[in-house]
Parts: C-alpha cells; structure tokens; sequence
C-alpha cells in the first residue's frame, strides 16, 4: 500500500497522523510548511487546497474525518474503526458528524475571526465569538453527559471516532471552552495517554 500525507504540524492533519501510526501503516509526509496551504500540488489533491489530504494507492482523498475512515478500514484488524454495516458504524457516524457540525464548526469560525492565518484582522467579525462559544457550549453539554457513563464514544473502547472527536474537543479547550466538563476533560487526558496521541495540550 502506498501512502502519501499532506500534513502540517497540529492542523487537522494530526488526526490523519495519528490513525497512520495507530494502524501501523508507513507514509510519506508531504507539506510541514505553511507554503503548501493552497499550493498547486495541494490543490492536485485537495479542491481547497487545503489540509489534510492523502494520496492511497494513487487515489486522492480529502476531509480528515474521511481520511481516518479510510485509514482505519484498511487494517480490521486492529480493530481501530466499527465494522461497516453495524450499529456501532452508525454510532462512529453519530458523533463524528455531532463533533464537525455542532462542535468544530463553532470553534473553527472563532480561530479564523481571531487568527490572521485565513482572513486578513480587517475582515474578522469579532462580535460572532460569542455567539460560537455559546453554541458550542452547548453542543459540548450533551457530550459531556455521554461521556460521564461512557470511557470512549463507540464500543466503550478507543476506536477512530475518538481520534476525530477528541481533536475537536481539545479545539474547545484551547479556546478556552471547557469549563465545568469535567468528564471531557478526563477523557482528553485519556486519549492523551495513548502512544501514538497526536493532540497538543497546554
Ligand atoms: N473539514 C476539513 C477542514 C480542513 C481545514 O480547514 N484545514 C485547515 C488546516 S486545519 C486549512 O487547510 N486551512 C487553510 C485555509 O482555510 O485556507 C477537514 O476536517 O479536513
């Protein structure tokens, strides 16, 4: 199997990263310059230009949440993902889409209104923070009380939807987001504890 990666250091790449090594698979690592955000051979790859993508047997794939899939089903064995067609597949989908649409989005629109690294200071709309935060919150609530029962998301063992979830929730927590969710923060320090974990902490 041939594996190229376009990461950059703690982007959304580090999930892909993280599933590699997870699955015991070799890579190649292209990109680790910011250079490669809209560049040519990115966009070859990705239609945005943007990170991660993955070339798997000469096939492109872009999206981290699709990557890790991808990843993850091509070594069952290791038991890293659900099995396609099961409950628990759908439980994997469940919050891997909670976590992107009701999480990430919220705290992803308050880094590119605070960072300059996408939109220019003059264009960010800094009264939309707020709001994010409060959506997210919200959205973080309902997680917290699955995890206050719960060690991992799905099969109440450590599988992708963890890898994709996790980053999303110590996104909230870099913004400072995670106040009082206690059992979210646990279970950061959980994941955290794995070899392979590929979040950044402060
Ligand atoms: N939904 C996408 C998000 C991709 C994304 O926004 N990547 C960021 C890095 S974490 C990026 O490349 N940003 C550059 C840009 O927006 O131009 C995924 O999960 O892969």
């Amino acid at each position: 199997m041939s594996i190229i990666l376009y990461e950059l250091g703690p982007s959304r790449s580090a999930r892909c990263r993280w599933a590699l090594l997870e699955a015991g698979l070799e890579f190649e690592s292209r990109g680790n310059d910011p250079s490669i955000i809209g560049s040519d051979e990115l966009k070859a790859v990705h239609p945005l230009g943007k990170l991660p993508a993955v070339v798997i047997d000469g096939e492109p794939l872009f999206e981290s949440a699709a990557i890790v899939a991808a990843i993850c089903d091509r070594v069952p064995e290791k038991r890293l993902i659900a099995e396609a067609g099961t409950w628990a597949r759908a439980l994997h989908d469940q919050w891997v889409f909670f976590a992107l649409t009701e999480m990430e989005s919220w705290v992803s629109s308050s880094e590119l209104n605070t960072l300059d690294f996408v939109l220019p200071k003059s264009e960010h709309v800094p009264a939309i923070i707020e709001q994010n935060d409060r959506f997210f919150v919200k959205s973080a609530a309902a997680l917290e009380e699955h995890l206050r029962v719960h060690e991992y998301l799905v099969e109440d063992r450590f599988t992708a939807a963890d890898i994709i979830v996790s980053y999303t929730v110590a996104f909230g927590e870099e913004q400072g987001l995670l106040d009082g969710f206690d059992a979210l923060s646990r279970y950061l320090d959980r994941v955290s504890e794995r070899h392979h974990c590929t979040l950044t902490r402060d």
